[in-house]
């Protein structure tokens, strides 16, 4: 019997969603769309009589906005809110800042479909003179926390789950075990990252997943963390059916 339940979103459309750039780690602002989303998702939360004691997000604001106005919207802006670089969008190492769409057309719809969706290719690193590494890589925000050691210049699914699951493990999974009612905003691969742990997802079947943009989607878990009721989401099925297809065809070369 489900003993727990836990709320999950990716945030509103990004700007750089919007325009159909790679953007891993960039912190890249919401778009209007994204933000409408956002309120939608807080709203339909509020319609459900969703409350919660604990929030969760990453360290970039797309995330971070989200869950913001989610909250507002509930009348909950004074819970705690955690925020880590375990929950960042994975980093996209040369990719980010490339369009989806240019980039198939050049290198293959087939390649941009491993760099996306494959569970262990990673893309390629983001050197030194990418017009974003010093922006992200000297970002306040990272000082000490990941070490230099362990900062990404680029990461796979399976790197970024590395990262995030014990975050998961050691800071989450306690919190819901002390009946602790908790949200996560994060990001599509992060949060792919979850599901494929709690689902018990293959390496080839997390492939086709992709998650929509700004619709909460719910877990019914049991007392040993395992799913009674997976991702079920907030939003009539034929409208986050068509979301999950725009997201997939983002790699198509237009
Ligand atoms: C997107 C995901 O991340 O891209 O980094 O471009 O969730 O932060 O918008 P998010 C990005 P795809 O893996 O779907 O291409």
């Amino acid at each position: 019997a489900a003993k727990y339940k836990i709320v999950m979103i990716r945030h509103g459309e990004s700007e750089w969603n919007q325009k159909n750039l790679f953007c891993g780690w960039f912190d890249a602002d919401l778009s209007d769309k994204g933000r409408e989303e956002a309120a939608s998702a807080g709203k339909a939360l509020k319609s459900e009589g969703y409350q919660f004691d604990v929030a969760h997000t990453s360290v970039l604001k797309r995330a971070q906005i989200t869950l913001n106005t989610i909250l507002q919207e509930i009348g909950q802006t004074d819970i705690p809110i955690n925020k880590t670089w375990r929950l960042n969008e994975r980093h996209y190492g040369g990719l980010t800042g490339l369009n989806k769409a240019e980039t198939a057309a050049k290198y293959g719809e087939a390649q941009v479909q491993i760099w996306r969706r494959s569970f262990d290719v990673p893309p390629p690193a983001m050197e030194k003179d990418h017009p974003y590494y010093e922006t992200i890589v000297n970002d306040p925000r990272y000082a000490g926390d990941p070490k230099p050691e362990e900062f990404p210049m680029f990461e796979s699914l399976k790197l970024t789950i590395e990262r995030t699951l014990p975050y998961w493990n050691n800071v989450i999974v306690p919190q819901i075990k002390e009946g602790k009612r908790i949200i996560i905003a994060a990001h599509g691969n992060s949060l792919r990252g979850i599901v494929k742990h709690l689902d018990g997802l293959s390496d080839a079947a997390i492939m086709q997943l992709n998650l929509p943009t700004g619709i909460p989607f719910v877990y019914e878990l049991d007392e040993n963390m395992k799913p009674v009721d997976s991702m079920v989401f907030l939003g009539d099925e034929e409208t986050v059916k068509k979301a999950m297809e725009a997201v997939a065809a983002q790699g198509k070369a237009k």
